[in-house]
């Protein structure tokens, strides 16, 4: 059996997230991927803004920071640039990347820095009681829209791929073995990659939405079985049949120069006498 106490930091257990969270499921995914990289734990840094997500970092034996909202992916560009040899990784809630972050979001995709952000994707601001988030189905019932979400919501992944991400990925909670997958194959791939976790927040987001997931945190994650769709399925379906479903698998992978070689080809070039 897998022996995820090498990688805890046990003291701090236990964790603070609700029964159910899919934060926890994630958190043991990333983990044995990281052990399937075969990557030495002082040579990680885990890098978090702030949200239920973002406690992450606390419970994980590497190099870890805990930053300020929405800011993680602007830590972890200064990381890397200062420390090219070190693996960096981002956790980080929708809210978290995606509305306070977005900027940071958009340029840490276009500058294709050699890291990994996993988007732990449960559709609304968990810790702070269940505000609509950049990614809240529309007609959603949330703590700020208690008549139904009337904004549209981003595609995590299409937005990474246009914004310059090379590695863009998407699996559930509920596909615990798929999620393993895609992880590893972000660490590994060279570049930005994001992998976007879809799962769920029952104690803010699906008791308000009952109709929808059914009335438990095991009919959300029953939720996400029944509409996610494998990337290839999904190419031979109309966009109206997939209008709430979940693509999941690898979106796109492409190889691309990143910042942290163009940076070195500049330095060389200065080594190397002209310019
Ligand atoms: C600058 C700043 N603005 C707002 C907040 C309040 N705040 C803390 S967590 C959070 C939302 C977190 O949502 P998400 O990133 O989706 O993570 P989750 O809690 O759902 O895991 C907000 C708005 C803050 N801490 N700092
Ligand atoms: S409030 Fe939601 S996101 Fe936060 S720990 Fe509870 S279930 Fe998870």
């Amino acid at each position: 059996m897998f022996d995820y106490s090498e990688y805890l930091r046990n003291e701090k257990l236990p964790h603070i997230w609700c029964p159910g969270c899919g934060h926890g499921i994630v958190l043991k995914s990333l983990i044995r991927a990281v052990a399937k990289a075969g990557w030495n734990k002082d040579d990680i840094v885990l890098v978090s803004g702030i949200g239920c997500a973002s406690r992450l970092p606390g419970y994980v034996d590497f190099n870890t920071l805990h930053t300020a909202h929405g800011r993680a992916l602007a830590f972890a560009t200064g990381i890397k640039l200062a420390k090219p040899e070190m693996h960096v990784i981002v956790v980080s809630g929708d809210g978290d990347s995606l509305a306070i972050g977005g900027n940071h979001f958009i340029h840490a995709c276009r500058r294709n820095i050699d890291m990994t952000l996993i988007c732990f994707n449960n559709r609304i601001y968990g810790m702070t009681g269940g505000q609509y988030s950049p990614t809240t189905p529309s007609d959603d019932k949330t703590a700020t829209s208690p008549y139904g979400n009337v904004e549209p919501h981003f595609d995590v992944a299409e937005l990474a791929k246009g914004a310059g991400a090379t590695y863009v990925a998407r699996g559930t909670s509920f596909h615990v073995p798929q999620l393993d997958d895609l992880i590893y194959k972000g660490l590994m791939h060279k570049g930005f990659s994001v992998i976007e976790a879809a799962e769920a927040c029952f104690t803010t987001h699906g008791r308000k939405n009952r109709k929808k997931y059914g009335p438990s945190n095991l009919d959300m994650l029953k939720w996400q079985r029944d509409h996610a769709v494998p990337v290839a399925k999904a190419a031979e379906m109309s966009p109206e049949e997939l209008e709430d479903k979940i693509v999941t698998g690898v979106l796109y992978d492409i190889e691309k120069p990143g910042l942290i070689e163009q940076y070195q080809k500049l330095i060389d070039s200065f080594n190397g006498g002209a310019k």
